[in-house]
Formats: C-alpha cells, sequence, structure tokens
C-alpha cells in the first residue's frame, strides 16, 4: 500500500563531514570493502549510492506529492534513451558538487579518477536518444510530472574500436559491474503476449467480442531509474523493462524433466532486452526489433492504466491525467495496443475507445529519409500481434471511411494515406499509425515541420489542419554548459549571474560583455584551456600531437551519407593540396576533429571511417604539413567524449544537405560553448541563423527548395567536378590510391558515389563550402572579432534549452501547466 504523509526518513545532511560519513559506509555496507583495499572504482561505487540516497529521498516524495494532487502525468515512450554519466550530473542538480568534490578529496582520492570510472548509460544511438535524456532532465526541472518508459537493454550501443583505421564493434556490458543508478523492482512485473490467433464470439449482451489465445508469454519487469531536476525539487522516474521468462514456463519443463532445454528457452525469451539494435536508420523486417518494440508498449500500457485505475474509475478522465508522447514511430503500436485492451480487456465501446486514445496519444517525427521510415509486413505483424493487426485494420477502415466521405471518388488519397501500403507486399505504414492515432504531430525543428507538412505527411496535413505543429529541440544547458564546461560557466555566471542555468533566455545579458576587451581576453583563455586539455587526451590515448595554436574543426555526430562527413574530407583534402603545392604558404593553421559511429551494416559509412583514418595518416606524417594540418578521428564518440570535445570546438560542422537533418542537437550544443558554425541552411541551423545573426555564422550551400529542384531535373555531378579544380584534384587524388597504396582501389565506392548520382549534392555544395571555409580563416586571423562573434552566439542560445523545448510541449500538446 501507499504511504501518505511525511516521508520517515529525515533527510541526509549535505555537509562535507556528512557526506565523507556517507562514502565510508557505503564503501563498508554497500561495496563491502575498506579504504585499505578500495579501488578507484569501489570508491565510484561508493561515490555513486551517496549521491543517489540523496537522489532518493527526493524522489520519493515527488511521486507521492503527484499522487496525492492527482496530477496529469505525461508519458514519454522511447526505445531510446542516451543518458550518459549520471554522477556529477546528480551532484549538480541536488547543488552539492562542490561538498560531494571536496570529501572525495578529503579522503586522498582524485576526483576525476574516481567519476572517471562510471560507465555511461549508452541506451541510444544518437539524436533521437539523446534528446529523449534532455527533455526528461527539463521535464524535472521544470517540476513535470514526466515518465520515461524504455528498455533496460543489456547491451547498449556497442564501443567502437579503430583497428588499422578501420570501425571495429565490440559489445559494452554496461552493467557488468552493477547499475547504482537503478533500483529494481520484481514485484512491478508484467505479461506479454506473442503470436496464437483470435477469435469472435457473442458476448451475453450480444456485442460481438474478441479474444486473443494461445499466446506465447514473456514477462517485462521494471527497474526505475530516478531523473533529478534541476535544483531537487522534482526527481521524476524512468522506468526501463527487462524481459524474463515466466515461471509458468519454467514449470511446465521442469515437471516434463527437460532441465537443459527449460533453461535454453528461458535464454530465448530474455532474448528481448538482450541489446540495441545499433542502426539509426534501417531495421527493416527484422522481427525481434518488431517484438521488442511491442514489449516495452505492452508493459507499459499495462502499467500506465494500472496507476490511472488506482484513483480513477472513469475511463472518460484518462486523457486529462494521461498524455502519451511517441518518441518516433517505435512506440507507435502503443495507439493499437491501447485501443486493444480498453475494447477487448475492459468492454469499452469502440468509437469512446478510440477517442479516448487519439486524445491520449502524440507523435514526434524525427526524420524524412523514407529508409527510416518504419513499415512493417502484414504477414509479420499479424504473425505475432494477431489481434492487433486486426485492430490497425478496422481503425484504417474507419479512418478511410472518413476521408472518403470527405473527399469522395478520390481513390488516390485513399491510397496515399492509407495505414496498409498496397504491392508486392502488403505493409503496415507505422507513420500512418501514428498520425491517425494521435491528436498532435510534431517535428523538431521549424524547417523540418515544414516539409513534414509539404511532403511526408501533406495529405494528413490538409485532412486536419493544425494537427501538426513545430517544437524546435533543446539541449539541457545543465548537461552541456553548466557539467561539461564549468570554467565557461562560472565565466559566465561572474558575469551575469547564475539564473541563466534554468532560465537560458538570460544568457541575453551576456550581449554587452561582448563588446569588453577584458572579458573578451577571458572568455579566449576558457577556450584555450578547454582546447589544451582535450589536446593532453588526445596526446595520451592517441598518441597524436596537436597544438591549441591551430583552430579547432569539429564534426561530431553519426556517420552518415547525409550528414556528409565527406564533404568535410573534400575540404581537408583540397587543403592539403594547397599546402603540399605551396609549402610556405601562411594558411591558418587547422586541427580537424570527426568523431561517430557507423551502424555495423553500413558499408559506405564505414568506408568513411576507413578514409579519415588514411587521410589522417598522411597528413598528420607528412613533414612539408607540420602543424599547418592535423587530422584525427576521435574513436567511440558518445556522450562523455561529447562533454569532452564540445567544450573546445572553435568550429562546428553542420553541413548536411538542406533538407535532410531534422534538426540536430550538436549544432546547438557547440554553439552554447562559444563555437562558430559552419553549416548549410538545414535542420536547427536555420534558427539558429535567426537568433544568433547570419553575420555571426558561416552558412553556406543550396537551399532545400533547391536541392528538391535538382533531384527532380536530375543531377550530374561531373560538370560540377570538372568545373572545379581543388575539388577535381581532390577526388583524384582518393581514386588514385595516394591514401591507400596498399589497396589503391579501396575508396572507388566513395569515388563511385560522388562521381555517379552524387544524391546528397557534395560537388554541387562543394564551392560554396570552400568559399565559406575562407570565411572562417579570414575571421579566424582576427582572433578578437572572432570571440566577439564567439560570445555572441553563446549569450543568443537561450532559445535551445530544451526547457523552452519542453514548455512548448506541456503548452501546446500535454496540456499540463508549467510553474
Ligand atoms: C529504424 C531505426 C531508427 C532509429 C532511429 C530509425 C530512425 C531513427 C531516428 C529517426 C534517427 C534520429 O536520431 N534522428 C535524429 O533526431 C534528432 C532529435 O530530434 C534530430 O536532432 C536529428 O536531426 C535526427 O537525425
Amino acid at each position: 500500500m501507499r504511504r501518505i504523509g511525511p516521508p520517515v526518513v529525515k533527510l541526509l545532511d549535505d555537509d562535507v563531514e556528512s557526506i565523507k560519513y556517507s562514502l565510508a559506509s557505503h564503501l563498508l555496507y554497500s561495496v563491502g570493502k575498506e579504504p585499505i583495499n578500495a579501488t578507484a572504482r569501489d570508491w565510484f561505487m561508493a561515490a555513486a549510492y551517496a549521491v543517489r540516497d540523496r537522489v532518493t529521498e527526493r524522489w520519493m516524495p515527488t511521486l507521492n506529492r503527484y499522487y496525492e494532487q492527482d496530477q496529469k502525468r505525461v508519458y514519454y515512450m522511447s526505445m531510446e534513451f542516451l543518458i550518459g554519466r549520471t554522477l556529477t550530473n546528480a551532484m549538480i542538480s541536488l547543488g552539492i558538487y562542490d561538498q560531494v568534490k571536496e570529501a572525495i578529496g578529503q579522503l586522498g582520492l582524485d576526483f576525476d579518477e574516481v567519476v572517471g570510472w562510471e560507465v555511461e548509460a549508452a541506451l541510444g544511438n544518437g539524436g533521437l536518444g539523446r534528446l529523449a535524456a534532455c527533455l526528461l532532465d527539463s521535464m524535472a526541472a521544470l517540476n513535470i510530472a514526466g515518465f520515461g518508459y524504455g528498455i533496460r537493454y543489456d547491451y547498449g550501443m556497442f564501443t567502437q574500436h579503430v583497428e588499422h583505421g578501420w570501425q571495429v564493434e565490440s559489445p559494452e556490458n554496461w552493467l557488468r559491474y552493477g547499475n547504482p543508478w537503478e533500483f529494481a523492482r520484481p514485484g512491478v512485473i508484467y505479461p506479454v503476449r506473442f503470436g496464437g490467433r483470435v477469435i469472435h464470439y457473442k458476448d451475453v449482451m450480444g456485442h460481438t467480442r474478441a479474444q486473443w489465445m494461445d499466446a506465447e508469454e514473456v514477462m517485462a519487469m521494471a527497474y526505475d531509474v530516478p531523473i533529478p531536476g534541476h535544483g531537487g525539487r522534482t526527481v521524476n522516474n524512468l522506468r526501463l523493462w527487462s524481459a524474463k521468462s515466466t515461471r509458468e514456463f519454467d514449470l511446465k519443463y521442469f515437471n516434463a524433466g527437460n532441465y537443459i532445454e527449460a533453461v535454453r528457452d528461458k535464454n530465448e525469451s530474455e532474448t528481448l532486452s538482450k541489446v540495441l539494435y545499433p542502426s539509426d536508420m534501417t531495421e527493416r523486417g527484422k522481427e525481434l526489433r518488431f517484438k521488442q518494440e511491442y514489449f516495452f508498449v505492452a508493459a507499459s500500457i499495462q502499467d500506465i492504466l494500472a496507476r490511472f485505475r488506482k484513483s480513477h474509475d472513469n475511463w472518460d478522465m484518462l486523457p486529462e491525467r494521461v498524455a502519451i508522447q511517441l518518441n518516433d514511430t517505435h512506440p507507435a503500436m502503443v495507439v493499437a495496443e491501447l485501443q486493444r485492451v480498453l475494447v477487448d480487456e475492459h468492454q469499452l465501446d469502440w468509437h469512446r475507445a478510440w477517442s479516448l486514445t487519439r486524445r491520449c496519444c502524440a507523435y514526434t517525427n524525427h526524420t524524412l529519409m523514407s529508409e527510416a521510415l518504419e513499415t512493417w509486413p502484414v504477414d509479420l505483424f499479424g504473425r505475432i500481434l494477431p489481434r492487433h493487426l486486426e485492430i490497425v485494420y478496422q481503425i484504417n477502415h474507419e479512418f478511410l471511411q472518413e476521408v472518403r466521405h470527405r473527399h469522395p471518388g478520390d481513390s488516390e488519397l485513399l491510397r496515399r494515406v492509407s495505414v496498409v501500403a498496397e504491392g508486392d507486399e502488403r505493409r503496415i505504414r507505422m507513420a500512418h499509425l501514428a498520425v491517425v492515432g494521435s491528436h498532435k504531430v510534431n517535428g523538431v525543428a521549424a524547417i523540418h515541420t515544414g516539409l513534414m507538412k509539404s511532403t511526408i505527411f501533406s495529405d494528413f496535413d490538409h485532412l486536419s489542419p493544425g494537427k501538426i505543429t513545430n517544437k524546435t529541440n533543446g539541449v539541457t544547458p545543465r548537461r552541456w554548459l553548466l557539467g561539461a564546461n564549468p570554467s565557461l560557466a562560472k565565466l559566465i555566471t561572474g558575469a551575469i549571474g547564475d539564473n541563466w542555468v534554468t532560465h537560458l533566455h538570460e544568457l541575453k545579458k551576456l550581449e554587452p560583455f561582448a563588446a569588453d576587451k577584458g572579458f573578451r581576453a577571458e572568455f579566449a583563455a576558457v577556450k584555450r584551456a578547454n582546447k589544451e586539455h582535450l589536446t593532453d587526451v588526445i596526446g595520451q590515448r592517441l598518441g597524436i600531437d596537436l597544438t591549441a595554436d591551430s583552430l579547432f574543426d569539429v564534426q561530431i555526430k553519426r556517420i552518415h551519407e547525409y550528414k556528409r562527413q565527406l564533404l568535410n574530407l573534400l575540404h581537408v583534402i583540397s587543403r592539403y593540396n594547397r599546402i603540399r603545392s605551396n609549402p610556405m604558404i601562411d594558411l591558418v593553421p587547422r586541427t580537424i576533429i570527426i568523431g561517430g559511429k557507423a551502424a555495423p551494416g553500413y558499408a559506405l559509412a564505414k568506408l568513411i571511417i576507413k578514409l579519415v583514418n588514411d587521410v589522417a595518416d598522411v597528413v598528420n606524417n607528412d613533414p612539408l604539413v607540420g602543424d599547418k594540418l592535423k587530422v584525427v578521428f576521435v574513436p567511440n564518440y558518445n556522450v562523455s567524449t561529447a562533454e569532452l570535445v564540445m567544450p573546445a570546438a572553435e568550429l562546428s560542422e553542420q553541413i548536411s544537405t538542406a533538407g535532410t537533418e531534422a534538426s540536430g542537437t550538436g549544432n546547438m550544443k557547440m554553439s552554447m560553448n562559444g563555437a562558430l558554425t559552419i553549416g548549410t541552411w538545414d535542420g536547427a541551423n536555420v534558427e539558429i541563423c535567426e537568433e544568433v545573426g547570419e553575420e555571426n555564422m558561416f552558412l553556406f550551400g543550396l537551399t532545400a527548395q533547391e536541392v528538391a529542384r535538382i533531384r527532380i531535373d536530375g543531377y550530374d555531378p561531373v560538370p560540377a567536378i570538372n568545373a572545379n579544380e581543388c575539388l577535381k584534384k581532390a577526388i583524384e587524388l582518393i581514386s588514385s590510391g595516394y591514401f591507400s597504396p596498399d589497396q589503391p582501389d579501396r575508396f572507388q565506392g566513395i569515388v563511385d558515389v560522388l562521381t555517379h548520382g552524387d544524391h546528397y549534392l557534395l560537388t554541387a555544395d562543394f564551392p560554396l563550402y570552400l568559399a565559406a571555409q575562407e570565411r572562417v580563416d579570414q575571421l579566424y586571423r582576427d582572433t578578437d572579432e572572432w570571440n566577439r562573434r564567439a560570445i555572441l552566439n553563446v549569450a543568443r542560445m537561450g532559445k535551445f534549452s530544451s526547457d523552452r523545448t519542453v514548455a512548448e510541449y506541456a503548452r501546446e500538446i500535454w496540456n499540463v501547466k508549467v510553474e
């Protein structure tokens, strides 16, 4: 039973002595060691537990408060939460950073080393997963009753190693030493069914009912992770599901006396939460992925409804107490599942249930790229979720009937908007299911939302004007500025106070400081120190000698053709050619830093990584080049690496083909840390430009409209290549095997995509990119002016706090109050 009333436990004290006591007692009682034989990792665990205690005692009152006040809950449903490390983040949220650091120091330990032992929670691929983590942080900071639901993968994102320049993946067993941030909830466990068949019958009232039977069962067990909001008033909950075989299952085999078989099958049913799919675009037709999606949807819906039923017996209250946000289509089965539970299990009338479902759900789209839009073959769908397939057909039938009624005779329209794609193989379009089953649909940047409305969802936009809205992404300033860049944070706070941490618009007050020579010098010193720190780490870990005197030019993100890491490389190679043909040339020294993972099955992306490393080998070891140009591939780019690199970036590369990058969030992180952006008119770059001013960025290239136009006309890259000597020479150098003498045709695949079709229009944008890079060099020579503009970038980043993003969702989609 839930206890109502004040907490029985008195709050722990947060002074250094009390924290030292916590550390020592956790080392003994939780870790089972004494200082004499404790390793730094043991101390990390002790520190995590000491901080966790202080998080936990704020967590339970938060949950009780929501219950007592019967607050509307927001459920953020996501297959990915790319959280990163938690220890210092939690210390900052609770306002105990200095004390814990001091306590650890007083125990004779190295704080950075202790903190460095934390294995990050990498339950996500990239932008979408990291956005989920930023939104959770902001919901807690804004005291919104926001709960995350996801999967507790045994193996999250793979670790990337670089061997002979190639990406090699290895599984990351992140739970090996235990996860101090999670609480196992063996009592919170729900059955999830797969397969079987459906029978239809008439009940006593004469209503036709469906019964789903003979299904296999897997159990979903909850693990809870507290999400502390800044200031510590609110600690929200992230509930992650882990698959467990059922007890019936065990008994069945035990009774049959087949123990070995029992254990083998048990393993199989537990594979559901074994591993995160490491591709952020295509997982076409993978049955396990489909099952993972339903697994976490089914468990979450049971949990959400159980919580609702504790305090409500009127189903009509559901949309007033429950908002469900679908992070892309991965949880889109929520639409069919909620409808199924209401109709089949609680006997609601179909139309009443459908109204409730739609008023609860909202869907966020994160990409327009057709290869990333999920569809499932009808036969796979029906084999695994036979009742859901019927429900999807019924939903579609009623939807199409309404469309037919409003647009009689337009069979093309029906074909286009149908949830079922007809063709050689019929498929369920999850995006259409999500749109039809939601009351709001949103894109993640203005240009992206506009393109959603004019391309993939244009019919839906006409059918339901106003349903598709924009919610431009943001990032949490707690992790990405205060936590990652403490010296810049300190400089800012010294100038304008610390209110910016929760009200990022206050950064505006920095604007006048851009004109202050003294402040510019201090700003430059901070950036310099961050660059030196990165230089040290790269020297130690990779053995590459960098100089902080060069311009740090950074592109860190997943490796994808559309993100155009190759365009960056073409600039690098042409720069190299310039230096080689004139070794005395007076060029601004550059350090090009590239980092990112390729999907294990994405051969071309892996080849791009190899090219970066082969180019780096040649350039970095060419005595003619010296410090004028260095190229570094940072292995295993993840949240922790991002926290290291972002603060040291001076030039932020955001150069996707216009119209392809939904938003980008790395662009915001780097600007916030005082980098200038070189970028295309794509994603949130456009809005960053509106805020910071075009004169404080280096925007270049085709617009999304021009890209669309060119593609309709059909693009031939050959004339563009022949017209630009630099480009031609760069491609020829790759093609000649200059960077791969041991295998001259290694990069033929890359040369081919550039010279045949060039779908992402690198060759079309190259001259403008080079010109923009020229402007970068020019400005960098005027250090003071560069710094002035960098400060203006920081000062004008207020819009890109995920607090603003969450507040917009709260008001316009979730209908919950923001204080
Ligand atoms: C089928 C598996 C799969 C997994 C992830 C398909 C597609 C995805 C996502 C759509 C990929 C993703 O991370 N998208 C990114 O979302 C960010 C947050 O909104 C945006 O900032 C990025 O521009 C967008 O690429």
